[in-house]
């Protein structure tokens, strides 16, 4: 078998599509124009590429979009009046602050400072709560992006066999909760590997749908995929550099050997990706929503 491409790319263009409908129905009947602050900290080249796409997208679906850099050497209490604005600022309805911050900083004091109703992220402990009890406001934007991927390339997800590779909070463990919710679109039995999984080629072969967030290229071959495997490759490695000097990615996932045996597989780029932007693009008209009691 020779898997069919799932192009993030492309779904993730009908999605933003809905979105700007969206947009421009609650600038004209509420006079809403949702609101969203990025912020980056020091001078990480690929945080650069995605916030600046964060940017990008949501000026061109009519977003209010705020983007503030802040240098290297940026002091906690700085970060901390920043968020405290942010949270403060009615134009703001969604607030990101780009991981991973610089060493000296505390992310998780940051990310408990974020205000949990402006949390477009899903990374407070009160929304990573309420989706565990099935309660979410909002869901993380790179599982939410995975789990539309699957529900609008028409994978069967209830009742499949879904085995996720990576135990992140901001990838792995998210996922598995949201496949595993009792729901239309979820309602998979979900196993979670790790780096202390005895035998994960054990689990790889048995499963459905195959979700891959290890961080590191062909983390999955061939050999440990059954045949009609449907494969999400959340990876985005920085292999190397083209003569031009443009970076060179890769998945976690073998690709080229992968898609022999599977029936449906992301590439990388234009797969997770642009989903994972398009998604926070979701959450922050959603936030709007919720707090024009809209939602
Ligand atoms: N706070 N930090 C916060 N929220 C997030 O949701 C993220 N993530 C992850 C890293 N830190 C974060 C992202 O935005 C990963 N991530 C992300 C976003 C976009 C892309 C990849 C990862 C993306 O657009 N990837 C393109 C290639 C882009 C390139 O050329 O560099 C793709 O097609 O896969």
């Amino acid at each position: 078998m020779t898997a069919s491409i799932i192009s993030g790319t492309e779904i993730a263009r009908q999605i933003r599509e809905e979105l700007k409908q969206e947009i421009i129905e609650l600038k004209a009947k509420h006079n809403l124009v949702p609101g969203l602050a990025t912020v980056l900290v020091g001078e990480d080249p690929a945080s650069q590429s995605y916030v600046g796409a964060k940017e990008k997208t949501s000026i061109e679906l009519g977003i209010y979009s705020e983007r503030i850099d802040r240098p290297e050497k940026t002091t906690q209490e700085e970060l901390m009046a920043l968020v405290d604005r942010l949270n403060k600022d009615p134009k703001i309805h969604g607030i990101l602050v780009q991981l991973p911050l610089p060493k000296h900083l505390d992310e998780t004091e940051v990310l408990y400072a974020i205000n949990p109703k402006k949390d477009v992220d899903g990374f407070h402990p009160v929304n990573v709560g309420k989706l565990m009890i099935g309660e979410p406001d909002y869901l993380p934007c790179t599982p939410h992006g995975i789990q539309q991927l699957l529900i609008r390339s028409g994978v069967q997800i209830e009742g499949a066999e879904v085995v996720v590779v990576g135990r992140s909070n901001i990838v792995g463990k998210p996922i598995a909760n949201i496949l595993l919710q009792k729901r239309p679109g979820a309602n998979a039995t979900v196993t979670v590997c790790h780096t202390g999984t005895r035998d994960i080629s054990f689990h790889t072969k048995r499963a459905d749908i195959l979700i891959v967030a290890a961080g590191r290229p062909k983390a999955v071959t061939a050999d440990m995929v059954k045949e009609g495997v449907v494969v999400i490759d959340v990876g985005v490695n920085r292999v190397g550099k083209t003569a031009e000097g443009k970076a060179i990615l890769v998945g976690d996932v073998d690709f080229e050997g992968v898609k022999e045996k599977a029936s449906a597989i992301t590439p990388v780029p234009g797969g997770v990706g642009p989903m994972t932007i398009t998604m926070l693009m979701l959450n922050t008209v959603r936030a709007a929503k919720l707090a024009a009691g809209l939602a």
